[in-house]
Protein backbone atom coordinates (compact mmCIF):
# COMPACT_ATOMS: atom_id res chain seq x y z
CA UNK A 1 0.00 0.00 0.00
CA UNK A 2 1.12 3.20 -0.67
CA UNK A 3 1.51 6.33 1.74
CA UNK A 4 1.33 8.89 -0.92
CA UNK A 5 -1.76 10.73 -0.33
CA UNK A 6 -4.28 10.68 -3.39
CA UNK A 7 -7.74 13.02 -3.39
CA UNK A 8 -9.42 9.33 -3.52
CA UNK A 9 -8.24 8.91 0.73
CA UNK A 10 -10.65 12.15 1.27
CA UNK A 11 -8.16 14.08 3.32
CA UNK A 12 -9.32 17.73 4.44
CA UNK A 13 -7.74 19.99 6.58
CA UNK A 14 -9.13 23.54 8.05
CA UNK A 15 -7.73 26.88 6.94
CA UNK A 16 -7.08 27.46 10.13
CA UNK A 17 -4.89 24.94 10.97
CA UNK A 18 -2.16 25.29 8.45
CA UNK A 19 -3.19 28.66 8.98
CA UNK A 20 -2.15 29.45 12.18
CA UNK A 21 0.40 31.50 13.29
CA UNK A 22 1.19 30.11 16.50
CA UNK A 23 -0.22 32.73 18.71
CA UNK A 24 -1.38 31.29 21.92
CA UNK A 25 -2.44 32.61 25.49
CA UNK A 26 1.21 33.30 26.68
CA UNK A 27 3.28 34.09 23.18
CA UNK A 28 2.94 36.27 19.87
CA UNK A 29 2.68 35.02 16.49
CA UNK A 30 5.55 33.03 15.40
CA UNK A 31 5.08 32.88 11.55
CA UNK A 32 3.11 35.02 9.07
CA UNK A 33 -0.21 34.96 7.96
CA UNK A 34 -0.86 32.48 4.92
CA UNK A 35 -2.79 33.56 2.01
CA UNK A 36 -6.12 30.97 1.51
CA UNK A 37 -5.01 30.58 -1.62
CA UNK A 38 -1.64 29.68 -1.28
CA UNK A 39 -2.82 26.87 1.27
CA UNK A 40 -5.11 25.47 -1.30
CA UNK A 41 -2.45 25.20 -3.36
CA UNK A 42 0.12 23.70 -1.03
CA UNK A 43 -2.43 21.36 -0.08
CA UNK A 44 -3.31 19.86 -3.34
CA UNK A 45 0.19 19.10 -3.85
CA UNK A 46 0.30 17.14 -0.83
CA UNK A 47 -2.39 15.19 -1.71
CA UNK A 48 -5.37 16.16 0.16
CA UNK A 49 -9.20 16.69 -1.35
CA UNK A 50 -10.80 19.35 0.46
CA UNK A 51 -10.35 22.15 2.26
CA UNK A 52 -12.63 23.58 5.07
CA UNK A 53 -12.81 27.00 6.07
CA UNK A 54 -14.48 29.74 9.38
CA UNK A 55 -16.21 32.63 7.50
CA UNK A 56 -13.14 34.74 8.93
CA UNK A 57 -10.49 32.29 7.97
CA UNK A 58 -11.61 33.68 4.30
CA UNK A 59 -13.12 37.36 4.77
CA UNK A 60 -11.87 39.01 7.33
CA UNK A 61 -13.98 39.85 10.19
CA UNK A 62 -15.69 43.60 8.92
CA UNK A 63 -14.92 43.31 5.12
CA UNK A 64 -17.57 45.49 3.09
CA UNK A 65 -19.06 43.63 0.75
CA UNK A 66 -16.56 44.45 -2.32
CA UNK A 67 -13.68 42.49 -0.50
CA UNK A 68 -15.91 39.66 0.30
CA UNK A 69 -16.54 39.53 -3.09
CA UNK A 70 -12.71 39.48 -3.91
CA UNK A 71 -11.61 36.83 -1.63
CA UNK A 72 -14.56 34.38 -2.44
CA UNK A 73 -13.78 34.64 -6.36
CA UNK A 74 -9.63 34.69 -5.71
CA UNK A 75 -10.50 31.10 -3.49
CA UNK A 76 -12.74 30.01 -6.32
CA UNK A 77 -10.15 30.46 -8.77
CA UNK A 78 -7.65 28.58 -6.65
CA UNK A 79 -10.21 25.66 -6.45
CA UNK A 80 -11.04 25.50 -9.83
CA UNK A 81 -6.91 25.49 -10.58
CA UNK A 82 -6.52 22.72 -8.20
CA UNK A 83 -9.07 20.80 -8.32
CA UNK A 84 -9.84 20.72 -4.52
CA UNK A 85 -13.32 21.18 -2.81
CA UNK A 86 -14.72 22.32 0.29
CA UNK A 87 -16.88 19.81 1.66
CA UNK A 88 -17.34 21.43 4.84
CA UNK A 89 -18.17 25.01 6.02
CA UNK A 90 -18.03 26.59 9.75
CA UNK A 91 -19.35 30.04 11.55
CA UNK A 92 -16.54 32.18 13.67
CA UNK A 93 -18.75 32.48 16.85
CA UNK A 94 -15.63 32.69 19.22
CA UNK A 95 -13.00 35.16 17.99
CA UNK A 96 -14.79 38.32 18.21
CA UNK A 97 -14.81 40.36 21.77
CA UNK A 98 -18.80 40.18 20.67
CA UNK A 99 -19.20 36.58 22.02
CA UNK A 100 -17.32 36.75 24.92
CA UNK A 101 -20.64 34.91 26.27
CA UNK A 102 -21.53 32.72 23.57
CA UNK A 103 -23.40 33.16 20.65
CA UNK A 104 -26.62 30.78 20.16
CA UNK A 105 -26.72 30.73 23.83
CA UNK A 106 -25.24 34.38 25.35
CA UNK A 107 -27.77 35.83 27.93
CA UNK A 108 -27.98 38.72 25.38
CA UNK A 109 -30.78 38.16 23.00
CA UNK A 110 -29.15 41.13 20.66
CA UNK A 111 -25.95 38.64 20.67
CA UNK A 112 -27.71 36.01 19.70
CA UNK A 113 -29.78 37.07 16.95
CA UNK A 114 -26.58 38.34 15.24
CA UNK A 115 -25.08 35.10 15.71
CA UNK A 116 -27.84 33.27 13.87
CA UNK A 117 -27.83 35.95 10.88
CA UNK A 118 -24.00 35.61 10.91
CA UNK A 119 -24.30 31.43 10.07
CA UNK A 120 -27.09 31.94 8.07
CA UNK A 121 -24.99 34.16 5.74
CA UNK A 122 -21.79 31.64 5.74
CA UNK A 123 -24.49 29.25 5.24
CA UNK A 124 -25.31 30.93 2.12
CA UNK A 125 -21.39 31.14 0.58
CA UNK A 126 -21.25 26.98 1.85
CA UNK A 127 -23.91 26.00 0.01
CA UNK A 128 -22.90 28.20 -2.86
CA UNK A 129 -19.37 26.20 -2.60
CA UNK A 130 -20.50 23.05 -2.73
CA UNK A 131 -20.22 21.91 0.78
CA UNK A 132 -22.39 19.26 1.97
CA UNK A 133 -21.99 19.85 5.85
CA UNK A 134 -21.97 22.70 8.11
CA UNK A 135 -20.24 21.91 11.55
CA UNK A 136 -21.04 24.00 14.39
CA UNK A 137 -18.77 24.28 17.29
CA UNK A 138 -20.64 26.08 19.97
CA UNK A 139 -16.63 27.12 21.70
CA UNK A 140 -18.29 30.23 24.16
CA UNK A 141 -21.49 28.62 24.64
CA UNK A 142 -20.78 28.08 28.07
CA UNK A 143 -19.49 29.21 31.27
CA UNK A 144 -17.23 30.01 34.42
CA UNK A 145 -19.12 30.25 37.23
CA UNK A 146 -23.11 28.47 38.85
CA UNK A 147 -25.02 31.46 38.47
CA UNK A 148 -23.75 33.17 35.40
CA UNK A 149 -25.73 30.34 33.22
CA UNK A 150 -29.29 29.13 33.23
CA UNK A 151 -28.16 25.77 31.49
CA UNK A 152 -31.50 24.57 30.80
CA UNK A 153 -32.59 27.99 29.25
CA UNK A 154 -29.97 27.94 27.20
CA UNK A 155 -30.64 24.27 26.03
CA UNK A 156 -33.62 26.10 24.79
CA UNK A 157 -31.55 28.74 23.20
CA UNK A 158 -29.63 26.13 21.58
CA UNK A 159 -32.22 24.38 20.10
CA UNK A 160 -34.31 27.53 19.18
CA UNK A 161 -30.92 28.21 17.10
CA UNK A 162 -30.64 24.55 15.49
CA UNK A 163 -34.41 24.60 14.58
CA UNK A 164 -34.22 27.76 12.64
CA UNK A 165 -31.06 26.75 10.81
CA UNK A 166 -32.45 23.80 9.85
CA UNK A 167 -35.45 25.37 8.86
CA UNK A 168 -33.53 27.85 6.86
CA UNK A 169 -31.78 24.87 4.91
CA UNK A 170 -35.23 23.02 4.10
CA UNK A 171 -36.81 25.99 2.70
CA UNK A 172 -33.50 27.19 0.71
CA UNK A 173 -33.55 23.86 -0.83
CA UNK A 174 -29.60 22.97 0.26
CA UNK A 175 -28.21 19.70 0.34
CA UNK A 176 -26.56 20.66 3.71
CA UNK A 177 -26.51 18.74 7.14
CA UNK A 178 -25.47 19.86 10.08
CA UNK A 179 -22.62 18.68 12.47
CA UNK A 180 -22.34 19.52 15.98
CA UNK A 181 -19.24 19.61 17.93
CA UNK A 182 -18.72 18.95 21.02
CA UNK A 183 -15.71 19.66 23.08
CA UNK A 184 -15.85 19.98 27.21
CA UNK A 185 -13.80 23.18 27.73
CA UNK A 186 -11.49 25.54 26.12
CA UNK A 187 -12.23 28.61 25.75
CA UNK A 188 -14.83 28.46 28.04
CA UNK A 189 -14.30 26.44 31.67
CA UNK A 190 -17.31 24.70 30.83
CA UNK A 191 -18.52 24.27 27.53
CA UNK A 192 -22.16 23.00 26.67
CA UNK A 193 -22.32 19.94 24.37
CA UNK A 194 -19.39 18.79 26.22
CA UNK A 195 -19.16 15.21 24.67
CA UNK A 196 -20.41 13.30 21.60
CA UNK A 197 -23.19 11.95 23.99
CA UNK A 198 -24.55 14.78 25.23
CA UNK A 199 -24.92 15.87 21.49
CA UNK A 200 -26.55 12.83 20.30
CA UNK A 201 -29.06 13.58 23.04
CA UNK A 202 -29.47 16.63 22.69
CA UNK A 203 -30.03 15.79 18.63
CA UNK A 204 -32.99 14.02 19.72
CA UNK A 205 -34.61 16.74 20.94
CA UNK A 206 -34.60 19.19 17.58
CA UNK A 207 -37.36 19.34 15.23
CA UNK A 208 -35.80 17.20 11.90
CA UNK A 209 -33.51 14.85 13.66
CA UNK A 210 -32.49 14.19 10.40
CA UNK A 211 -30.37 17.19 9.50
CA UNK A 212 -28.00 16.75 12.99
CA UNK A 213 -25.16 14.65 13.04
CA UNK A 214 -21.77 15.43 15.09
CA UNK A 215 -18.25 15.96 14.18
CA UNK A 216 -16.29 14.23 17.05
CA UNK A 217 -12.17 15.65 17.58
CA UNK A 218 -10.41 13.37 19.06
CA UNK A 219 -8.51 15.62 21.59
CA UNK A 220 -11.90 16.84 22.72
CA UNK A 221 -13.10 13.40 23.57
CA UNK A 222 -9.68 12.67 25.83
CA UNK A 223 -9.64 16.23 27.59
CA UNK A 224 -12.72 14.68 28.78
CA UNK A 225 -10.80 11.00 29.60
CA UNK A 226 -12.94 9.26 27.05
CA UNK A 227 -12.18 6.80 25.10
CA UNK A 228 -12.46 8.31 21.09
CA UNK A 229 -13.24 4.68 19.26
CA UNK A 230 -15.79 3.82 21.82
CA UNK A 231 -17.81 7.29 21.55
CA UNK A 232 -17.40 7.27 17.58
CA UNK A 233 -18.33 4.10 17.18
CA UNK A 234 -21.61 5.16 19.68
CA UNK A 235 -21.63 7.49 16.60
CA UNK A 236 -22.01 5.37 13.99
CA UNK A 237 -24.12 3.36 15.37
CA UNK A 238 -26.83 6.01 15.77
CA UNK A 239 -26.14 6.84 12.14
CA UNK A 240 -24.63 10.38 13.35
CA UNK A 241 -21.09 10.41 12.23
CA UNK A 242 -21.71 13.13 9.82
CA UNK A 243 -17.82 14.62 10.00
CA UNK A 244 -14.92 14.34 12.15
CA UNK A 245 -12.06 15.82 13.50
CA UNK A 246 -8.70 13.66 13.07
CA UNK A 247 -5.74 15.16 15.52
CA UNK A 248 -3.77 14.01 18.54
CA UNK A 249 -4.00 15.12 22.75
CA UNK A 250 -1.52 13.34 25.11
CA UNK A 251 -4.28 12.89 27.95
CA UNK A 252 -6.34 15.34 29.88
CA UNK A 253 -5.15 18.68 29.88
CA UNK A 254 -5.29 21.59 27.73
CA UNK A 255 -5.95 21.44 24.29
CA UNK A 256 -2.94 20.28 22.43
CA UNK A 257 -4.32 19.53 18.54
CA UNK A 258 -1.08 17.71 17.94
CA UNK A 259 -0.82 16.69 14.19
CA UNK A 260 -3.02 13.14 13.98
CA UNK A 261 -1.33 10.67 15.77
CA UNK A 262 0.51 12.39 17.99
CA UNK A 263 -0.24 11.63 21.60
CA UNK A 264 -1.93 8.64 21.89
CA UNK A 265 -1.03 6.27 18.97
CA UNK A 266 -2.64 2.97 20.45
CA UNK A 267 -6.24 5.23 20.39
CA UNK A 268 -5.62 6.54 16.53
CA UNK A 269 -5.25 2.92 15.50
CA UNK A 270 -8.26 1.44 16.75
CA UNK A 271 -9.97 4.46 15.49
CA UNK A 272 -8.19 4.67 11.80
CA UNK A 273 -9.33 0.69 12.16
CA UNK A 274 -12.68 1.84 12.93
CA UNK A 275 -13.11 4.03 10.45
CA UNK A 276 -12.05 2.07 7.75
CA UNK A 277 -13.71 -1.05 8.49
CA UNK A 278 -17.32 0.76 9.55
CA UNK A 279 -18.40 2.01 6.69
CA UNK A 280 -17.49 6.09 7.33
CA UNK A 281 -17.39 7.66 3.85
CA UNK A 282 -16.88 11.31 4.83
CA UNK A 283 -14.22 13.70 4.76
CA UNK A 284 -10.77 12.67 7.39
CA UNK A 285 -10.85 16.29 8.03
CA UNK A 286 -7.32 17.09 9.81
CA UNK A 287 -8.27 20.12 12.82
CA UNK A 288 -4.81 20.22 14.71
CA UNK A 289 -2.05 23.53 14.91
CA UNK A 290 1.09 22.79 14.15
CA UNK A 291 3.51 23.69 16.66
CA UNK A 292 4.67 26.84 16.99
CA UNK A 293 8.09 26.20 16.59
CA UNK A 294 7.61 25.47 13.38
CA UNK A 295 8.55 27.61 9.88
CA UNK A 296 6.21 27.18 7.24
CA UNK A 297 8.22 24.32 6.00
CA UNK A 298 7.37 22.62 9.15
CA UNK A 299 3.78 23.45 8.92
CA UNK A 300 3.92 21.53 5.49
CA UNK A 301 5.53 18.80 6.73
CA UNK A 302 3.11 18.43 9.84
CA UNK A 303 0.20 18.48 6.61
CA UNK A 304 1.95 15.56 5.41
CA UNK A 305 2.37 13.69 8.33
CA UNK A 306 -1.60 13.84 9.63
CA UNK A 307 -2.19 11.96 6.17
CA UNK A 308 1.21 9.96 5.59
CA UNK A 309 0.12 8.48 9.59
CA UNK A 310 -3.31 8.17 8.75
CA UNK A 311 -2.55 6.06 5.94
CA UNK A 312 -0.02 3.65 7.35
CA UNK A 313 -2.81 3.31 10.75
CA UNK A 314 -4.55 2.33 7.96
CA UNK A 315 -2.69 -0.45 6.55
CA UNK A 316 -1.14 -1.65 9.70
CA UNK A 317 -4.65 -2.16 11.22
CA UNK A 318 -5.55 -3.62 7.67
CA UNK A 319 -2.39 -6.39 8.33
CA UNK A 320 -3.85 -7.05 11.93
CA UNK A 321 -7.55 -8.08 10.38
CA UNK A 322 -6.03 -9.84 7.86
CA UNK A 323 -4.11 -11.64 10.09
CA UNK A 324 -5.17 -15.77 10.50
CA UNK A 325 -3.86 -15.65 13.77
CA UNK A 326 -5.64 -12.48 14.82
CA UNK A 327 -8.74 -14.07 13.45
CA UNK A 328 -8.19 -17.30 15.48
CA UNK A 329 -7.42 -15.14 18.33
CA UNK A 330 -10.93 -12.95 18.05
CA UNK A 331 -12.08 -16.06 17.97
CA UNK A 332 -10.79 -17.63 21.22
CA UNK A 333 -11.92 -14.39 22.54
CA UNK A 334 -15.71 -14.90 21.51
CA UNK A 335 -16.00 -11.66 20.04
CA UNK A 336 -17.82 -13.13 17.29
CA UNK A 337 -20.27 -14.35 19.60
CA UNK A 338 -21.67 -10.72 20.40
CA UNK A 339 -23.07 -10.07 16.88
CA UNK A 340 -25.52 -12.47 18.37
CA UNK A 341 -28.79 -11.76 20.25
CA UNK A 342 -29.10 -12.56 23.40
CA UNK A 343 -32.78 -14.03 23.53
CA UNK A 344 -33.56 -15.08 19.80
CA UNK A 345 -36.33 -16.89 21.60
CA UNK A 346 -37.81 -13.91 22.89
CA UNK A 347 -38.68 -13.14 27.03
CA UNK A 348 -40.96 -16.45 27.51
CA UNK A 349 -38.08 -18.38 25.52
CA UNK A 350 -36.01 -16.78 27.77
CA UNK A 351 -38.05 -17.53 31.01
CA UNK A 352 -38.31 -21.20 30.11
CA UNK A 353 -34.83 -22.26 29.13
CA UNK A 354 -33.72 -23.95 32.31
CA UNK A 355 -30.03 -23.52 30.94
CA UNK A 356 -29.69 -19.76 31.15
CA UNK A 357 -30.35 -20.16 35.11
CA UNK A 358 -31.34 -23.08 37.55
CA UNK A 359 -29.03 -25.42 35.59
CA UNK A 360 -26.71 -22.56 34.42
CA UNK A 361 -22.69 -23.12 35.85
CA UNK A 362 -21.91 -19.60 36.93
CA UNK A 363 -18.71 -21.22 38.13
CA UNK A 364 -17.21 -22.56 34.85
CA UNK A 365 -18.13 -19.91 33.34
CA UNK A 366 -16.52 -17.38 36.08
CA UNK A 367 -13.59 -19.10 35.71
CA UNK A 368 -13.39 -18.76 31.77
CA UNK A 369 -10.51 -16.42 30.32
CA UNK A 370 -11.55 -13.97 27.94
CA UNK A 371 -7.92 -14.23 25.94
CA UNK A 372 -8.21 -10.58 25.26
CA UNK A 373 -4.19 -9.99 26.51
CA UNK A 374 -2.75 -12.49 23.48
CA UNK A 375 -5.37 -10.15 20.85
CA UNK A 376 -4.26 -7.33 22.10
CA UNK A 377 -0.33 -7.91 21.69
CA UNK A 378 -0.98 -9.34 18.52
CA UNK A 379 -2.91 -5.69 17.89
CA UNK A 380 0.48 -4.30 19.47
CA UNK A 381 2.77 -6.19 17.31
CA UNK A 382 0.97 -5.17 13.99
CA UNK A 383 1.27 -1.61 15.34
CA UNK A 384 4.87 -1.94 15.97
CA UNK A 385 5.28 -3.83 12.56
CA UNK A 386 6.46 -7.05 14.50
CA UNK A 387 4.19 -8.97 12.15
C1 LIG B 1 -11.67 24.05 18.65
C2 LIG B 1 -12.07 23.39 17.39
C3 LIG B 1 -12.63 24.30 16.36
C4 LIG B 1 -13.67 23.70 15.47
C5 LIG B 1 -13.99 24.62 14.34
C6 LIG B 1 -14.91 24.03 13.35
C7 LIG B 1 -11.21 26.10 15.71
O1 LIG B 1 -11.05 23.21 19.53
O2 LIG B 1 -11.87 22.22 17.24
O3 LIG B 1 -11.53 24.75 15.58
O4 LIG B 1 -13.30 22.46 14.95
O5 LIG B 1 -14.54 25.79 14.86
O6 LIG B 1 -16.19 24.17 13.74
MG1 LIG C 1 -10.41 21.49 18.61
MG1 LIG D 1 -12.40 20.84 15.75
Amino acid sequence: MSCQPVPEDKFSFGLWTVGWQGRDPFGDATRRPLDPVESVHRLAELGAYGITFHDDDLIPFGSGDIAREAAVKRFRQALDATGLTVPMATTNLFTHPVFKDGAFTANDRDVRRYALRKTLRNIDLAAELGARTYVAWGGREGAESGAAKDVRAALDRMREAFDLLGQYVVEQGYDLRFAIEPKPNEPRGDILLPTVGHALAFIGQLERPELYGVNPEVGHEQMAGLNVPHGIAQALWAGKLFHIDLNGQSGAKYDQDLRFGAGDLRAAFWLVDLLETAGYEGPRHFDFKPARTEDLDGVWASAAGCMRTYLLLKERAAAFRADPAVQEALRASRVDELARPTAEDGLAGLLADRTAYESFDVEAAATRGMAFEQLDQLAMDHLLRAR
